[in-house]
């Protein structure tokens, strides 16, 4: 059965096209420094957002009734498998990812969901087995059940916490049975309201020990995966405990866990946390923790999660230029962790959107290779550190500087001399390489 019926495979038509459902800008094969794009983006669809979703929100009832919506419990979740697959061959992205309860239904009791998961989980195995298409990952939600209302790995209650290991195991055991290249861990009831009747210190322990569990449960069982933690500032609880890039990797390396991780970056929360995406890449890079994208944007008139499609061009180009100059995403890739909006409930509206997701991310991707390969920017931040390359600076870096040798030098150093950093004229630039691609 096609969910999909009016709409054929996209094609790559270029810039010069005028229809809508055609990519001017993502082309699979071009390459660009040496790897296809598809090889570069690594694209995946999130199932939660495509296939879930209809619309709701506090304020209204569902917008979008989908062809899958006419069936009720696993023949609506077989059905959401076809119109994956079908969705996937026809936009050409060769990547999914999900959480266990997007996949199939919760049963009443821990045996009856984990039965509903193997159908689908065998289902899904022929379905990418047949088509060659990848789960980029899967992860377990622990944040929407009732049972989860003081968390799951840092919950009050002990027998949440045993729920919550049961429920990873599975988790695991389903992502060595499809082959995922990445796990994630995203905490999302793992934070706090207040610390009144909070041990702050306590559960973060626990989260812990539930995440080398985790990973001495992943060797027994021989699931290589990547496991990535998603950092989140609040939303739903007002103290997240994986703030940021940042904080995410304190708390890995205070625990000894900081080799067995990486971390899946996703815009919004970049923003929630008063950071830009390229800020949060950049924190993950540097610490050798770059692991995968969660592509959205937010809205920075509203200030909570709104998980937009990313359209913005300077976001998409400063993000592939922190990925090439990592040297890429590796086991990761760019997932549209993004929906439609409300308005936005047609079927054909998940091919505009994810085309808009996709085009937007080539043509940054473009961008960024010219900023690369031309070393615009690297330029401009050598030349601005130049003063470390000779003299006193290279004394410094070397290591061989000492506060009494910079004493030295300062006391007959006078007056110091500093320049101005640019960044209007450098804005600029960015622009003209974004329109020249
Ligand atoms: C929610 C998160 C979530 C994770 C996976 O804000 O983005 O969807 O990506 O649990
Ligand atoms: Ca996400
Ligand atoms: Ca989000």
């Amino acid at each position: 059965m096609s969910y999909f019926k009016n709409i054929n495979t996209i094609q790559f038509e270029g810039k010069g096209s005028d229809n809508p459902l055609a990519f001017k800008h993502y082309d699979p094969n071009q390459v660009i420094m040496g790897k296809t794009m598809e090889e570069h983006l690594r694209f995946a669809v999130a199932y939660w957002h495509t296939f879930n979703a209809n619309g709701t929100d506090p304020f209204g009832s569902a917008t979008m009734v989908r062809g899958w919506d006419q069936y009720n419990g696993l023949d609506r979740a077989k059905a959401r498998v076809e119109a994956n697959f079908e969705f996937m061959n026809k936009l050409n992205i060769p990547f999914y990812a999900f959480h266990d309860v997007d996949i199939a239904p919760e049963g009443e009791t821990l045996q009856e969901t984990n039965k509903n998961l193997d159908v689908i989980v065998a289902l899904l195995k022929d379905n990418m087995k047949s088509s060659g298409k990848k789960l980029l990952w899967n992860t377990v939600n622990m944040f929407s059940n009732p049972r989860f209302v003081h968390g799951a790995g840092t919950t009050c209650n002990a027998d949440v916490y045993a729920y919550a290991g049961a429920q990873l195991k599975k988790g695991l055991e389903v992502g060595k049975e499809l082959g995922a290249e990445n796990y994630v861990f995203w905490g999302g009831r793992e934070g706090y309201e207040t610390l009144l009747n909070t041990d702050m210190g306590f559960e973060l322990d626990n989260l812990a020990r539930l995440y080398h569990m985790a990973i001495a449960y992943a060797n027994e069982i021989g699931f290589d995966a990547q496991f990535l933690i998603e950092p989140k500032p609040k939303e739903p609880t007002k103290h997240q405990y994986d703030y940021d890039a940042a904080t995410t990797i304190s708390f890995l390396q205070k625990y000894g866990l900081k080799d067995h991780f990486k971390l899946n970056l996703e815009a919004n929360h970049a923003t929630l946390a008063g950071h830009t995406f390229e800020h949060e890449i950049r924190t993950a890079a540097i610490n050798g923790m770059l692991g995968s994208l969660d592509a959205n944007q937010g809205d920075l008139l509203l200030g909570w999660d709104t998980d937009e499609f990313p359209t913005d061009l300077y976001s998409t180009t400063l993000t592939m230029f922190e990925v090439l100059k990592a040297g890429g995403i590796g086991r990761g890739g760019v997932n549209f962790d993004a929906k439609v909006r409300r308005g936005s409930f047609e079927a054909e509206d998940l091919f505009l959107a994810h085309i808009a997701g996709m085009d937007s991310f080539a043509w940054g991707l473009k961008a960024a290779a010219k900023l690369t390969e031309e070393k615009i920017l690297d330029n401009i931040v050598d030349n601005r550190y130049r003063s470390f390359k000779e003299g006193i600076g290279a004394e410094i870096v070397s290591g061989k500087a000492t506060l009494a040798s910079l004493e030295q030098y300062a006391l007959q150093n006078n007056p110091i001399k500093n320049e101005s950093g640019r960044q209007e004229r450098i804005r600029l630039i960015l622009s003209e390489v974004i329109f020249s691609v």
